[in-house]
């Protein structure tokens, strides 16, 4: 950002007065919260604890060392129940307490189908660091960092800190490198072609600003999108402003239109007009839209010719001139369910108006997801609305706030992976990790098959041959696809090590699990609004660490001193003279911004927020103002310095499952390939109530869980025709495997779609014994497919997924996985 303006950095006062702002009414109402409340007031010695997550800055009361409830610390606009559990979270029945390791690995028996039904049996710290350590050791000694896989995706907590797979990476590299991952399972696929296509990954960047979208948008369509519920959350600590700006630019009376398979929690509540479609048939939706567009002369043909490349050739597969099959609208109709009427006033709509596509990324989670965006973008071209106050597309105005003006002030250090200073030899095996990373959404392909290649990105890929695994802050058999064969793919490496703060899933199946501090046991720092970079919070400890559990900063310090290398991890620093340096950094930013900011002592014991502000310029930003403006002076970072609708670097990799310009491929399964046996679409949309697995085990499941199953949402009409009823137990299943759900019978459900929300706790009822276990709770991966999106990105697909659903009767077994394990005597 600019120098120019001197602002003041503005700390609000947000403590005064009431309790934090915290909105007692809703906090009262909140299960095991509620009952705390109760406590005898004068009794307590209270404070109020200023912390965040990423879900927002919290502000947490804590009597006689016990936290007592938890709300926002700045008002949020509309409530976040995610901000209200920190209790529960703290002492949660589901907690790992102690350090644990599996039975049948402590007595050396080899038989790693145990994973997931042995028994536990728990261990001192000290014979914990001895076991991992020592196998570590032996690992790296035999296998090199070739054997060690430590990509260890996943949303752990926020803090610039306490980053556990951060933390994890450092650890490995003072000791001699890994195996890491490429890509994340967000945006797989979007991620890799857009480079191709604008010369930039644009999914995580900043948008147009709310203030520009205000005045000159007219339509916003979510395509895709459902931003009140994905904007409970950000990476770093939501700044909450995204959903306040939905609810203005929705108070301006403006249309905003959903595409999507579900009527989604958005489009209720911003009363928006729902266009249903059948998963995963966006493209040949666009391409409908697309061809009116050219039929009508309603395309932009200036901006076609000045600001792309290859249009002509996209022009010619649209037309039907290459394959003997116009894209028309009719056509267009038979395939996403959406009628051709529809399909024509929604081109003449959105190119006589200022229209703001903003696509969310559900729709690149599948097979050819790459087409998606890549389509979105040929699509907003022919608009010519790119670069335009209001107008063209934008794919982040879901997630994190995107859209929220940059503020001026300073960006917080963080933990690096790797340490300061570097060691001899240490960009030898920097490059080597490097260079055994793979795609990590084919992460069950990877462990059944060493040695395989596969094709990325125009580059071959080779599988190393893993023999560790340590996951630190991700779920993996909750968040990657068809559970059944990840059980078989997780039985390959001879040591599986998890740091974790619950029994999740992944941990049950793990054969050294450590327990894990949360972020509300320790002490930290975030920013917030991944865009805005709004707010520093302060992450104050609120309590002192539960049961046994340590911090991943604590764990991987003692393993890197047992491996002679402490100091490279540690530097030397305490907690504090981390965090002090982080701030540090923010600091000497802002000075140089002409912001001014309180000395950390002062910060810190103030206990409150620390608010940026953004300036004109940053409120009237246009993304792609500058080339539309000079498109030469400012060209784009693709070959062409275009926006590449064909793009030769894409075509000459010769992916017959990505071609040379954005093309309908009719992935394996789809509502237009359901079979008497598989005859309704799956998707696996984001929860409200959880970050993916993430608060599944507190008391807001009551909101959502239907006869303590996760529910299935399906169209009345396919509930009638199978003589299910609101509140059933069903039996979810396909050829990969089978849950059991509560039905939710709607019509807020495309027919022939059903819907289960990602992150449910995957809770098999006979591993080991069936060949696909029975998921008891619902986690939709025991259903979807574990293939990559095409050679070109190799992202995730679960949104590529036909199932049939039945009725289940009979006694049905009881959810277990958020109770503690089985456990045995040492
Ligand atoms: N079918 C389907 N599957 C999907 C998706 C989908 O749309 N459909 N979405 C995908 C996407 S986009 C994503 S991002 C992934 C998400 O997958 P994950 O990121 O793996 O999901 P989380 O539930 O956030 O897992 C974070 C874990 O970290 C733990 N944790 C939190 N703080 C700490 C800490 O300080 N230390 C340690 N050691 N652990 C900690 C939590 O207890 C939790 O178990 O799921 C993917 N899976
Ligand atoms: N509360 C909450 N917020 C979150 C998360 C969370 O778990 N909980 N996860 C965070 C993370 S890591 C990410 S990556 C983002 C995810 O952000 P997204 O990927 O955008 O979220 P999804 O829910 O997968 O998809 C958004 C919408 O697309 C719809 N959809 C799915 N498939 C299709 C399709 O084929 N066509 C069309 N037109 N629509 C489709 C879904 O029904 C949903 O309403 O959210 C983030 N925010
Ligand atoms: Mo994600």
């Amino acid at each position: 950002m600019k120098t120019q303006d001197k602002i003041n950095v503005k700390r609000r006062d947000f403590l005064k007065n009431s309790s934090l702002g915290i909105a007692g009414a809703s906090l009262a109402s909140t299960g095991v919260v509620g009952s705390l409340v109760s406590m005898p007031a004068q009794a307590a010695e209270s404070s109020t604890v200023v912390t965040a997550a990423h879900w927002g800055p919290l502000g947490v009361v804590v009597e006689n060392g016990k936290v007592v409830k938890s709300g926002p610390a700045i008002p949020a606009p509309i409530e976040n129940e995610l901000q209200s559990v920190v209790a529960e979270q703290l002492y949660s029945e589901t907690r790992v307490k102690y350090p644990m390791v599996r039975k049948g690995y402590l007595e050396g028996n080899k038989d790693t189908t145990l994973r997931g039904h042995d028994e536990w049996v728990q261990v001192s710290w000290d014979k914990a660091f001895e076991l991992v350590a020592g196998e570590m050791k032996r690992v790296r000694e035999a296998n090199g960092p070739s054997g060690i896989f430590a990509g260890s995706y996943g949303w752990y907590s926020s803090g610039a800190l306490h980053a556990c797979r951060t933390l994890l990476h450092r650890y490995m590299n003072v000791t001699g490198g890994f195996v890491g991952t490429k890509g994340d399972y967000s945006t797989g696929a979007a991620q890799v072609i857009m480079p191709h296509v604008l010369g930039t990954i644009e999914v995580y960047e900043q948008q147009t600003s709310w203030e520009t979208i205000l005045e000159t948008t007219d339509t916003i369509v979510l395509w895709s999108a459902n931003p009140l519920t994905t904007m409970r959350i950000a990476w770093t600590s939501t700044d909450q402003k995204g959903i306040e700006y939905f609810k203005k630019f929705k108070e301006t009376g403006k249309r905003i239109i959903c595409i999507d398979p579900v009527r989604s929690e958005t489009c209720e509540y911003l009363g928006a007009e729902w266009v249903p479609v059948n998963t995963a048939t966006d493209v040949p939706l666009m391409l409908g839209i697309a061809h009116t567009l050219v039929t009508e002369k309603k395309h932009d043909v200036e901006f076609l010719k000045k600001y792309t490349k290859g249009y002509e050739k996209f022009e010619e597969y649209l037309l039907g001139k290459t394959d003997k099959q116009p894209k028309d609208a009719d056509w267009a109709a038979k395939i996403t369910g959406v009628p051709a009427e529809t399909i024509k006033k929604l081109a003449l709509d959105f190119s006589s108006k200022r229209t703001m596509l903003m696509g969310g990324w559900g729709m690149q989670r599948q097979r050819h997801g790459e087409q998606s965006h890549w389509m979105l973008v040929t699509l907003a071209a022919m608009l010519g609305q790119i670069g335009l106050p209001g107008g063209g597309f934008g794919l982040s105005y879901h997630y994190s706030n995107g859209g929220v003006p940059t503020t001026t002030g300073g960006i917080l250090g963080s933990i690096s992976a790797t340490p300061a200073g570097g060691e001899a030899g240490a960009k030898t095996w920097l490059d080597e990790t490097s260079k055994l990373s793979f795609p990590l959404a084919r992460l069950s392909e990877a462990l059944l098959n060493p040695g395989k290649k596969i094709q990325y990105n125009g580059t071959e890929v080779t599988y190393p041959d893993i023999k560790l695994i340590y996951w630190a802050g991700g779920n993996p058999f909750v968040h990657h696809q068809d559970t059944n064969t990840m059980v078989k793919a997780w039985q390959k490496p001879e040591t599986i090590i998890v740091n974790e703060v619950n029994w999740t899933p992944t941990a049950r199946m793990a054969d050294i699990v450590l327990p894990a501090t949360t972020s509300y046991e320790r002490n930290d720092l975030t920013m917030s609004g991944d865009y805005s970079m709004m707010n520093i919070f302060p992450m104050k400890k609120v309590v002192e660490p539960q049961f046994e559990a340590k911090s991943d900063y604590d764990i991987f310090a003692e393993l890197a001193k047992r491996a002679g290398v402490e100091k490279e991890f540690t530097e030397g620093k305490s907690e504090m003279d981390w965090l002090k340096g982080f701030y540090q950094t923010a600091f000497d930013a802002a000075r140089k911004n002409r912001v001014i900011m309180p000395k950390f002592e002062k910060f810190w014991e103030d206990n409150k927020p620390l608010t940026f502000e953004a300036n004109e310029k940053a409120k009237k930003w246009v993304r792609y103002e500058e080339f539309r403006n000079d498109p030469l002076l400012n060209p784009l970072g693709t070959p062409s310095g275009k926006i590449e609708i064909f793009s030769d670097v894409v075509a000459k990799m010769n992916y017959d499952d990505c071609k040379g310009h954005p093309t309908w491929m009719e992935p394996e399964e789809y509502a237009g390939k359901a079979t008497e046996a598989e005859p309704l679409a799956l998707v696996t949309p984001h929860p409200y109530y959880r970050l993916h697995s993430q608060l599944a085990h507190t008391s807001l499941r009551q909101k959502y869980a239907v006869k303590d199953r996760e529910p299935v949402l399906i169209h009345k009409d396919d509930a009638q025709a199978r003589g299910i009823v609101n509140g059933d137990i069903v039996c979810v299943f396909n050829k990969r495997g089978q849950i059991l759900a509560g039905a939710v019978v709607t019509d807020g459900i495309i027919k022939g779609t059903v819907a289960v929300h990602e992150g449910a706790w995957y809770d098999p009822l006979d591993l080991g014994t069936a060949e696909k276990p029975l998921c008891k709770n619902g986690c939709p991966n025991v259903l979807t497919r574990d293939e990559g999106t095409s050679k070109l990105a190799q992202g995730n697909s679960p949104n590529t997924c036909n199932v049939q659903v039945e009725k289940f009767t009979g006694e049905a077994p009881e959810v277990t996985v958020f109770k503690q394990p089985k456990t045995a005597k040492a």
